[in-house]
């Protein structure tokens, strides 16, 4: 980390109807974009991660300026150097929300890629850092132990989901998806991790991290692939061609920094 640019994915999760009020006149689509490592992990998203309090910016992408982004302003100002906005260097926010508190997103119904859920939810991550990628986290608690941790979390609390206006519904029918197998690690390596460190909270990070080195780099190189189209295959073999996939449908598009 901190060594040389970072690449990332960006995952667009299409905001469905009803979008929150905030957004709701926005004629445009409006993506929640989350900036990914792992592209191969996609077909395992059970929700995505905003945090309550970091203020992200809307604002119009592509040539065309027909899509509307959510992120943060500092990597909104970062992709207009990327061309993903209409002038390069300059973003045009929608009117009014140049700034936005993550809280105010919850709850948003959202298309996620490739994931079998046909709706997820926007939910809330206070682990999530503002510096780093979009400041959109897209979950896979199969094979992200922070993301597990933060779903069980708010599993547990229903006042935490009162607060925020968590319907029981965005957050209790969503378990982890068997999408990758990890030797030693079984289908749900994060899940097995997290039970075998017997880690109670996202703010465990001492046992997280630990969890984290297991899955990610067992995860990274030679988990198999249990889902999808490249089934049987290793993940470091299918991460490029799952990416290029996601590109050619529009359903993603490429972030350095
Ligand atoms: B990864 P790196 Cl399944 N704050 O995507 C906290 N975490 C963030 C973030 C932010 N602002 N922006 C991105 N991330 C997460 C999937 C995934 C990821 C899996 C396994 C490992 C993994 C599903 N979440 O990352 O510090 C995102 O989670 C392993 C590091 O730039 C992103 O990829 O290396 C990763 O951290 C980027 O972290």
């Amino acid at each position: 980390e901190g060594v040389g640019p970072q690449e990332y994915t960006l995952i667009k999760l299409k905001v469905l109807e009803p979008k929150p009020a905030a957004i709701a006149h926005i004629k445009e689509d409006v993506h929640l974009v989350a900036a990914t490592l792992r592209p191969e992990t996609m077909y395992g998203q059970t929700n995505c991660y905003l945090h309550p309090d970091i203020q992200y910016s809307v604002f119009y992408a592509t040539e065309k300026e027909d899509q509307v982004f959510v992120a943060t302003a500092r990597s909104a100002r970062i992709m207009s150097y990327q061309g993903l906005t209409k002038e390069n260097g300059k973003v045009r926010y929608v009117e009014g929300l140049e700034k936005i508190a993550g809280s105010k997103l919850l709850g948003a119904p959202l298309s996620a890629p490739l994931s079998h859920y046909t709706k997820v939810y926007a939910l809330p991550m206070f682990t999530i850092k503002d510096d780093k990628g979009t400041g959109v986290v897209t979950s896979v608690p199969s094979d992200s132990p922070d993301d597990y941790a933060s779903l069980c979390d708010i599993k547990k609390k229903q006042p935490l989901r009162e607060k925020y206006g968590i319907t029981d519904e965005m957050v209790l029918p969503f378990e982890p998806t068997p999408i990758i197998r990890i030797d030693g690690l079984g289908d749900l390596a994060a899940v097995f991790m997290y039970d075998k460190l017997k880690i109670q909270s996202p703010n465990d990070s001492k046992n997280l991290e630990e969890a984290k080195k297991e899955v990610y780099l067992k995860g990274f190189y030679d988990g198999l692939m249990l889902v999808g189209k490249y089934a049987g295959k290793k993940t470091s073999e299918v991460k490029k061609a799952i990416q290029d996939d996601l590109f050619a449908e529009g359903l993603a598009t490429k972030y350095v920094e």
